[in-house]
């Protein structure tokens, strides 16, 4: 089995169902076991920031499923959760990327891993160290990179939608 970090993020709707029912589905993937789910966050949007702001989390998985395969199963679910592709870094009902997949260093057309972008956002860090705070990412902990960043503008999320 492979050990895979995911990151989930949504800023549309109901985002907490958003990111429950992603979770359900991930759940649904052939041989692959949901391991830890991290605090949810609020987070202001990175990237285009006239949006509303989203909640985060990461999950980390066992699973069989090679890179490619587990890429096209998560886009399944952006699909099925009705996620569209209008504004670049726009606002969507549920974002899922691949963080990290073992130790794969790779930079494919479709795939880079790790995620080329983990290290700028504190809305991933975050979430990413209550999974596993000894990560290390470009050989650097989570937390190394995440002092480099404002991390004012991730909350834990208690609140109701
Ligand atoms: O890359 C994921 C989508 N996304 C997000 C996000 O998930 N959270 C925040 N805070 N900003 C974002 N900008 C983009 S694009």
């Amino acid at each position: 089995m492979s050990r895979v970090y995911l990151g989930l993020g949504t800023n549309v709707g109901d985002r907490l169902k958003y990111l429950n029912d992603a979770i359900k589905h991930i759940e649904q993937f052939e041989n692959t076991e949901i391991v830890k789910i991290s605090n949810v966050y609020e987070t202001r949007p990175w990237g285009y920031t006239n949006q509303n702001d989203f909640l985060n989390l990461c999950v980390s998985i066992e699973t069989n499923l090679k890179p490619q395969e587990l890429l096209q199963k998560c886009l399944e679910v952006e699909i099925n959760l009705k996620r569209e592709r209008i504004i670049r870094w726009g606002p969507r009902t549920i974002d899922i990327d691949i963080l990290v997949y073992d130790d794969i260093i790779c930079n494919g057309e479709k795939l880079t891993l790790p995620h080329p972008r983990i290290q700028e956002r504190a809305f991933v860090l975050i979430p990413l160290i209550d999974l596993k705070e000894d990560l290390t990412i470009k050989g650097r902990l989570l937390k190394d990179w995440l002092s480099e960043l404002d991390a004012e503008e991730v909350k834990e999320y208690i609140g109701n939608e």
